[in-house]
C-alpha cells in the first residue's frame, strides 16, 4: 500500500482516540487537523505527488478524514457546550445576575447614630470608653454614696476579679464612666457625647434586658447654664421627634447632677390628645438631665467655682422601639435575620 495512504489510516485512528473535554483541547484538535495548516490541507496539497492512477482512491480516502474530523469537531463542541454553559462564546449575556445581598444595619445602631449625628452638627464630639470598669469611675466620682441602691448587687454585676491590683470591678451601668474619664484628663472645655452598651441586673421580658445601649453628652465650660441645657436640648427632641413637639422639664434628682431634671415633649404619636404610647397623659419622658454636681466637677479636678456644666442621658432601645414599632426588646440581641433584615433601608 502506499505509504501516503498508510498515513490516512494512522491518522484516522488518532482522530478516533482523540478525547477532547474541554474547549481548549478542542481548539487544539481543530487547529491540529483541520486547521490551515493542519495535517488534513498539508495532506491535500501531496496530491500532486500521487500517481494518477490512485489519486481518485486518495481523494476519496481524503474526504473521508476530512468529514471524520469535522464530525468529531462537532461533536467536541456539542458536549462542551452542554456541560458548560458559560465557557467561552457560549457565555449568555442575557440571563439574570446573582443577586447582591448586601447586609444591614442593626436598627440599635441606626437608632444611636440619629441621636449622635444630632449633637455632633451642635459640636460635640463622640467618646467612649470601658464596659469593665472600678467603682470609682462608674459610682464614687459620680457623687453615688456607699449604701446608694444602685450599688446593690440586685442591680449592678460585679466582677470577682483581681485586675490592676483592686478587685472592684463591675460591668458599668451607665456610660458616666467616660465622663469621668473624659474630666479627668483635664483639657476644657468638653463637648461630648458618649454612646454605648450598658448592663444592669434586671429580669429579662419584652420591656427590660441586662443589657441595652445609652447615649450621654456632657458639656462643662466657663458660663454654661441651665438656659443652655435647655435649649441644646429642645433643639435636639425637635431634629428627633419633629418640629411640632412642645418640651416640658420636671425637677427630678440624681446624685451626679444639682438641680436635676427629667425632659418630656409633647406625645409624637398622637400629638398630646392622648394614647396608648403615653398613657393617655399627652407626654412621654425622653431624657433625664442636669447641671453637673460640683462634687462630680472637683472629683476629676475641675474648678467649680471657675466651671459649670450641663449632662443628660437616654436611652437607645425605648426610642427605637417606638419609631421602628417593635414590640419585644429582646429581639434586639437575638439576631434573628429575618427580624434584622427589615431595618436595610431605615435613616
Ligand atoms: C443622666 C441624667 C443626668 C450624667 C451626668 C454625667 C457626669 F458624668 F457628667 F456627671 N454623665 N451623665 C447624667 C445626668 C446622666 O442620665 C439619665
Amino acid at each position: 500500500m502506499d505509504p501516503l495512504l498508510q498515513n490516512i489510516e494512522t491518522y484516522k485512528k488518532e482522530i478516533e482516540s482523540f478525547i477532547a473535554g474541554d474547549a481548549r483541547s478542542a481548539e487544539e484538535f481543530r487547529i491540529k487537523y483541520l486547521g490551515t495548516k493542519g495535517i488534513v490541507k498539508s495532506l491535500m496539497g501531496e496530491m500532486k505527488n500521487i500517481p494518477a492512477d490512485n489519486r481518485k482512491e486518495f481523494g476519496r480516502l481524503m474526504n473521508d478524514l476530512k468529514i471524520f474530523a469535522e464530525t468529531k469537531y462537532e461533536s467536541f463542541r456539542e458536549t462542551i457546550s452542554s456541560q458548560h454553559q458559560f465557557a467561552g462564546d457560549q457565555m449568555d449575556f442575557s440571563l439574570p445576575g446573582d443577586p447582591a445581598t448586601p447586609g444591614s444595619r442593626h436598627p440599635i445602631t441606626l437608632m444611636r447614630n440619629r441621636i449622635v449625628s444630632i449633637f455632633q452638627r451642635l459640636g460635640f464630639s463622640v467618646a467612649d470608653g470601658p464596659e469593665i470598669e472600678d467603682d470609682w469611675h462608674n459610682f464614687t466620682a459620680l457623687n453615688i454614696s456607699e449604701n446608694h441602691p444602685a450599688r446593690d448587687m440586685q442591680d449592678t454585676f460585679y466582677i470577682q476579679h483581681q485586675m490592676e491590683g483592686h478587685t472592684d470591678w463591675l460591668l458599668r451601668t451607665h456610660t458616666s464612666n467616660v465622663q469621668i474619664r473624659e474630666m479627668e484628663k483635664g483639657k476644657l472645655p468638653i463637648r461630648i457625647i458618649c454612646p454605648g452598651r450598658v448592663y444592669r441586673n434586671e429580669t429579662i421580658s419584652a420591656r427590660s434586658h441586662c443589657f441595652f445601649h445609652q447615649v450621654e453628652g456632657l458639656y462643662v465650660d466657663e458660663h454654661v447654664s441651665f438656659a443652655d441645657l435647655k435649649q441644646t436640648l429642645y433643639f435636639f427632641a425637635q431634629e428627633m421627634y419633629g418640629k411640632e413637639i412642645k418640651p416640658r422639664f420636671r425637677p427630678s434628682y440624681f446624685p451626679f447632677t444639682e438641680p436635676s431634671a427629667e425632659m418630656d415633649i409633647t406625645c409624637f404619636i398622637c400629638g398630646g390628645k392622648g394614647c396608648r404610647i403615653c398613657k393617655q397623659t399627652g407626654w412621654v419622658e425622653i431624657l433625664g438631665c442636669g447641671m453637673v454636681h460640683p462634687k462630680v466637677l472637683e472629683n476629676c479636678g475641675i474648678d467649680s467655682n471657675k466651671y459649670t456644666g450641663f449632662a443628660f442621658g437616654m436611652g437607645v432601645e425605648r426610642p427605637a422601639m417606638l419609631l421602628y414599632g417593635v414590640n419585644d426588646i429582646r429581639l434586639f440581641s437575638e439576631n434573628d435575620v429575618r427580624f434584622l433584615k427589615q431595618f436595610t433601608s431605615m435613616a
